[in-house]
């Protein structure tokens, strides 16, 4: 196939065009935001991920990729628009009606449609196919149709979209035999061939998973604070067995993926989704918790200066960022000031900001984060109070740098003074003492 429709030229699709432009297939970009259409066309991003502005800029100016507002006729279509979900939890299609609607308009004999977008499972079959049948061309006879999920990490999306094993899950044998053909432009990971409703409930059941199982350090994080140990370490030496990995603690799971994904299978069966819904309710209830650990730090009041914002490390992604619940949280309580330097508004300098104040909260563990002068910042702030929901400092370090460290997960290890019945005197000794925390 030497052309193709990109529908939805977001963090999946563009990035899926230059790849396939890159290796010789001409992509016309559908993007509704004429905005973005602009930008592209100019050879320009609005996304920020490694190595994608080079690639696009190269394509771009060689006439590779070539972006418009509206469906055209094509060869194959591939729709990466995206599936939000609604206040009730279920998954907001609206976007893959409208291209599914815009590709019957032009759609003919011959031609192959692939659902890229994450969404619930049977959606493919019960709601792509019935609307691209509308064209009066027959599904898995006059036209191919498959879903064929993106699995890739924002971030590494260039390197994972070539190297990642893919599933493709076909309305029969030839639509999946097809979208591979399509994909080994680039693809240099197995690609498997499925039907359409094992691939979709794979891709839930992959973030599913991880939502899981960073649950489960959450729930271990606040267990380890009640019984006075460390979370991080329990991690680190249980997944030293050959057969367990439990994820990281932290002050929630954010994103477009994990926070979202699993609702889509919970939908679809409530009632027999219950692990699955509590490991988000879990997951959701973070921010609370680490807002209510500030308040026992410092109390309300205080100013506090909380470092990164994103949904994670070292992206520019606020989309469903547990810190923007955090300072939600925190509100008018406190007088809060951001710092992320992967965000326009907030990127500000670290010094100035932590000037007089009480308490510094390291929330997302941007790598820039390591060049902070940690004894520069305690020797401005009011109390140099650290508290770490990544455990992204050294402790040694921080101490030395003058401050009072505390860490998600960890009881807080303070001087006491207690008898020490080594040498017989009452000395000042550290301990770790179990969390004042209640909730
Ligand atoms: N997080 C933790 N602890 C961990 C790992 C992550 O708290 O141990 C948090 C992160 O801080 C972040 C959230 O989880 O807030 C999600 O981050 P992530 O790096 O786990 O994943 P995403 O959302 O960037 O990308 C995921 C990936 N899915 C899996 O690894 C199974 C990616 O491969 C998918 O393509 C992507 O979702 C997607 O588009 O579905």
């Amino acid at each position: 196939m030497q052309r193709i429709s990109v529908i939805g030229l977001g963090y999946i699709g563009l990035p899926t065009a230059a790849m396939f432009a890159s290796h010789g297939v001409k992509v016309t970009g559908v993007e509704i935001n004429e905005d973005i259409c602009n930008t592209i066309n100019n050879g320009g991003i609005h996304i920020q991920e490694p190595f994608l502005a080079d690639i696009v800029r190269k394509q771009v100016s060689r006439g590779m990729i070539k972006c418009v507002t509206e469906v055209k006729p094509s060869e194959a279509f591939l729709i990466a628009v995206p599936t939000p979900i609604k206040q009730d939890k279920t998954a907001d299609l609206s976007y893959v009606v409208s291209a599914g609607q815009a590709v019957a308009k032009v759609l003919k004999p011959g031609d192959l449609v692939i659902l890229e977008s994450t969404v619930p499972p049977r959606c493919t079959l019960d709601v792509l196919l019935p609307i691209l049948e509308k064209s009066r061309l027959k599904a898995g006879k006059d036209f191919s149709l498959a879903h064929c999920p993106e699995r890739v990490l924002p971030g590494n999306i260039i390197h994972e979209l070539k190297y990642n094993d893919r599933v493709i899950g076909g309305i029969n044998p030839e639509s999946a035999e097809k979208s591979r053909d399509l994909y080994a432009a680039f693809v240099k990971g197995e690609m498997y061939l499925t039907d359409t409703i094992t691939a979709e409930l794979c891709k839930l059941m992959e973030n599913t998973y991880r939502d899981v199982n960073i649950a489960l350090a959450n729930e271990l994080a606040r267990i380890s604070e009640r019984l006075g140990t460390n979370a991080w370490d329990v991690i680190k030496y249980a997944n030293k067995h050959p057969r367990v990995n439990i994820h990281q603690p932290g002050p929630g799971v954010g994103g477009h993926c994990l926070a979202v994904d699993p609702w889509f299978v919970a939908t679809a069966a409530p009632d027999l989704a219950s692990i699955i819904q509590l490991a988000r309710n879990t997951n959701d209830f973070m921010p609370s918790y680490v807002a209510k650990r500030v308040e026992v730090l410092v109390g309300p009041g205080s100013k506090v200066v909380v470092l990164g914002c994103t949904y994670k490390p070292d992206v520019d992604d606020l989309r469903g960022s547990p810190i923007l619940d955090l300072i939600k949280l925190l509100g008018d309580d406190y007088n809060v000031t951001v710092v992320d330097p992967f965000v326009e508004s907030y990127n500000v300098d670290v010094y100035k900001a932590a000037k007089k104040a009480d308490l510094i909260v390291l929330g997302v563990h941007h790598d820039k984060f390591k060049k902070i002068n940690l004894s520069k910042l305690a020797e401005i702030m009011n109390s140099p109070v650290l508290l770490d929901t990544r455990n992204f400092f050294s402790r040694d370090k921080v101490e030395q740098a003058g401050f009072e460290y505390h860490l998600l997960g960890s009881a807080k290890r303070v001087k006491v003074r207690a008898w020490d019945t080594k040498r017989k005197v009452a000395a000042s000794v550290e301990k770790d003492v179990r969390n004042v925390l209640k909730c």
